[in-house]
């Protein structure tokens, strides 16, 4: 029964209500009272990392009011929702965006100022959560900006790892991995909710008979119980609604088993409790790689099987009908990740809340929604039947008969064997193994892709039978990014640049930017543009330095490709420009080269062995050039080690060129492309993933295009590619690949990168010589135009005036009109 003191007091006597910031004194109240009453700290004991987390546990408490608001007022409207399931999410540090959310930056940098803090070495305390490998993570988070922002009543479920994304040194030019401890000095912003938590089951046998009422039901007796528990973070909308991160937490039933204890095993009697714990200790550090391991199928279904208990009780709470699931609640797949949902929830329908099988199957295809981010054949999640069934065995069952049911339909529909055995949610062809992007497919109302291309490929390609089928099932929605932290929390000055002359809406709608075209020929402008370009590459200079130890002259043009490491990204291609740019110069023919220093960063999957090879390499590369005096002033190659969003918050900012080169057809979008040209650099990229549509939005003469396109990708494949011709005609190339196993690059050894001249001779899987003349040129373009600054800094204004697009506000609102169907509420 609710407290209604309690009720009344939060709605009327201001808790909730009121104004939505602070002001400069109570943010400075509110902070030393954290750092001495939460942290009972003395002044002369409190570190910077005190200070930080004081004024963490003083901004949470305005962030979880409009949290509470929110919610409240998404109860009392009864909303329908999202409920977003994702694997990863990469939030980055929060601090700084929450000050943004609640337009408190101004106020807080005076209060600490006032106390002799600086707001800036606050902020870089914070140690974020590296709770995802990359694109697909940092793109759900922003998806939480934009929902909070914009009204959506959501939450979003995921896991609550341990360790995150190892922390990438290198060593001798090698990457070296170590635990992400990001847990070590405390979370200020997370909440645990122990009242929260659900019972998951694994393992055992299902048993089918006759119930208590004389119906057919099947039982499912698992051999272990796992227990998650909810750790809420809130995540701020800017100047609105905050919705809730809901991570789940691994823990054993018992902590103890006193049976054993009692027997006189301690030891033994812990170890239940630290294998239960085990499933969430850490993040699978692959990006678009399967692995199929047994611990990460069970750390899918632990949190799927968490977040649909939780949202079932959360539609119940509501005093709703369960078989009205589906108008409630959309529950959107972050990829194949979560797609062992479909069966869970047939499971909790049919078997635990008694529904008949039809009613169960029409509420669940009507609540799921798949979006799929990879078309790489390696990412696409199968699992042996074997594992899948020793862990899950009433799901499997459940895939069977879902399959058998969907098989039947194809019948009838005179599909051919072949087809059908296509499209079979079971794959009986090697091990068996089951199909998940077409288990999504099939429980799902709605399939998107993340760009244009990707969505066209997905339905000609990897889908196409389904697309066949179901036509209307088959959207795009491209991605975007969060504005508000990849260029006003990033980027301040150029925010305030931007504010100055068109006004400060564009914060909440991005295509306000286009009135920027105005000011693309204005000189004074221009130079303001360009200086605050140059602040922000002398501050990356810096921490190039600290943490790379490469000096680098800012004034230089900045070249940066930044995300994982993968060959179908072809960071091995940028090697061979940089390579073929050291050559011209030693022969003495660099007159026409502009100086350059060529930026590096990004994790390899640890047991990815040419991605590793080609870190080697970039390093490898790096002390050629940087130690070669011929070539001092006019080249500089950097690897920047640990990319994360903290440091992907810096590197955009101060970018000239950013790279996006991977082969047509292989990105599905890409978000760091977007990233770069918000904050004004230009694109050297191939027609892949959201290039495309980045290119149709700031003009084909304002952005360097080269290489092959989808199509002629697939013909040049169709004919037959022998990479060693392009080796053997183009004299140029063949000298660069030939420094690979010379031994220049690595002390006499010409075995080290012999991989990857192998690779590139035989196969060529990624068609690097066959796209290298065409870079080549394309660079050469880009080399003149950078002497021309006032045209450069024009082209830098017209990108940023056309990135409209693609904030996650409109990529949320697309989802919000062509799936999800809803009405925003914003809090007031
Ligand atoms: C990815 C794609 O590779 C990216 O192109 C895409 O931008 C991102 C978000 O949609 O998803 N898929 C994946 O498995 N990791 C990614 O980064």
């Amino acid at each position: 029964t609710p407290n209604k003191k309690i009720e009344s007091y939060f709605s009327s006597n201001g808790i909730v209500s009121g104004k939505l910031g602070l002001s400069k004194d109570e943010i400075k109240d509110s902070f030393l009272e954290k750092t001495f009453y939460g942290l009972g700290r003395i002044p002369a004991l409190a570190t910077q990392n005190d200070f930080y987390t004081a004024m963490a546990f003083a901004i949470r408490d305005r962030v979880l009011r409009q949290f509470v608001r929110s919610t409240q007022q998404f109860n009392e409207k009864d909303a329908r929702g999202v409920a977003y399931l994702s694997a990863e999410y990469l939030p980055g540090p929060h601090l700084g965006n929450n000050l943004l959310s609640l337009e408190i930056i101004k106020e807080t940098r005076e209060a600490l100022a006032e106390v002799n803090l600086d707001l800036d070495e606050i902020l870089d305390q914070e140690v974020e959560p590296g709770l995802g490998n990359g694109g697909l993570g940092r793109l759900a988070s922003c998806y939480m900006d934009a929902m909070a922002t914009l009204g959506i009543p959501s939450i979003a479920y995921g896991i609550r790892y341990e360790f995150g994304i190892f922390k990438q040194e290198i060593r001798d030019g090698w990457q070296e991995e170590s635990t992400d401890k990001w847990l070590h000095y405390g979370n200020p912003w997370e909440i645990v909710r122990p009242e929260i938590a659900y019972e998951v089951h694994f393992g055992g046998k299902t048993e089918s008979g006759i119930d208590e009422k004389g119906n057919y039901s099947v039982a499912w007796n698992a051999d272990t119980v796992i227990k998650g528990v909810a750790y809420d973070t809130p995540i701020l909308g800017y100047k609105s609604n905050g919705i809730i991160m809901r991570l789940w937490k691994a823990e054993a039933i018992e902590s103890f088993d006193f049976s054993i204890y009692n027997s006189g095993d301690y030891y033994k009697a812990v170890e239940k409790k630290m294998r239960s714990e085990n499933l969430t200790k850490v993040l699978y550090p692959n990006d678009e790689n399967l692995q199929g391991k047994e611990l990460r199928l069970k750390q899918q279904y632990f949190f799927v099987c968490c977040s649909l208990k939780d949202t079932i009780r959360l539609h119940l709470l509501q005093g709703r009908k369960l078989d009205q699931l589906h108008d409630k609640f959309t529950i959107q797949l972050n990829d194949t990740h979560p797609s062992i949902a479909v069966a869970e929830l047939m499971r909790l329908l049919v078997d635990e809340h008694k529904m008949e099988w039809e009613k169960a199957w029409h509420v669940t295809r009507h609540t799921f929604a798949y979006t799929n981010h990879t078309l790489l054949p390696e990412a696409l999640e199968k699992w042996s039947i074997d594992l899948f069934g020793r862990l899950l065995p009433r799901h499997l069952e459940i895939i069977y008969e879902i399959n058998s049911r969907f098989l039947n339909e194809l019948r009838e529909l005179q599909y051919s064997a072949n087809k059908i055995a296509r499209m079979s949610l079971i794959e009986e062809s090697g091990e068996p193994s089951i199909r998940m992007a077409h288990l999504a497919t099939v429980g799902s109302f709605k399939v998107n892709g993340v760009s244009a291309l990707h969505s066209r490929l997905l339905k000609e390609q990897v889908l196409n039978d389904f697309a066949e089928l179901w036509p209307d099932k088959f959207t795009n929605v491209t991605n975007g990014i969060s504005h508000r932290r990849f260029l006003v929390v990033s980027n301040p000055a150029l925010s305030d640049l931007i504010s100055e002359k068109i006004g400060r809406d564009w914060l909440t709608d991005l295509y306000k930017l286009k009135g920027l075209e105005a000011f693309a020929e204005d000189e004074d402008f221009q130079k303001k543009w360009m200086d605050i370009k140059l602040e922000n590459k002398k501050a990356l200079s810096k921490h190039i330095e600290e943490y790379a130890g490469v000096k680098i002259d800012p004034t230089m043009m900045f070249d940066v490709q930044v995300k994982r490491i993968h060959e179908y990204k072809r960071q091995h291609l940028k090697v061979l420009h940089i390579l073929s740019l050291y050559r011209r110069i030693k022969k003495g023919e660099g007159e026409r080269i502009s100086p350059t220093a060529f930026i590096f960063a990004g994790k390899a999957a640890p047991g990815y062995f040419m991605a590793k090879r080609i870190i080697k390499l970039i390093s490898s590369v790096a002390d050629l050039v940087n130690k070669d005096p011929d070539v001092n002033g006019k080249l500089k190659v950097v690897f920047i080690p640990n990319f994360n969003v903290k440091l992907a918050q810096r590197i955009y900012p101060a970018s000239d060129l950013s790279e996006q080169i991977s082969m047509a057809g292989k990105e599905a979008s890409g978000t760091g492309n977007m990233k770069f040209a918000l904050n004004g650099a230009l694109t050297v990229g191939t027609l892949d993933g959201a290039n495309v549509e980045i290119r149709d939005e700031v003009g084909k003469e304002n952005f360097f295009l080269f290489g092959l396109t989808t199509e002629e990708v697939q013909q040049t494949r169709q004919d037959g590619y022998r990479p060693s011709e392009y080796y053997e005609q183009n004299k140029e190339l063949q000298g660069i690949l030939d420094m690979l196993i010379s031994g220049e690059l690595s002390n006499g050894d010409t075995e080290l990168f012999k991989p990857i001249f192998e690779n590139l001779l035989q196969q060529d899987p990624y068609l690097l010589l066959k796209d290298y003349q065409s870079y080549i040129d394309c660079q050469e373009e880009i080399h003149e135009a950078w002497r021309k600054p006032k045209e450069w800094a024009r082209m830098s204004i017209l990108n940023v005036a056309n990135m409209g697009k693609f904030s996650s506000d409109r990529s949320i609102q697309d989802y919000v009109e062509k799936i999800w169907n809803l009405q925003p509420i914003k809090a007031d």
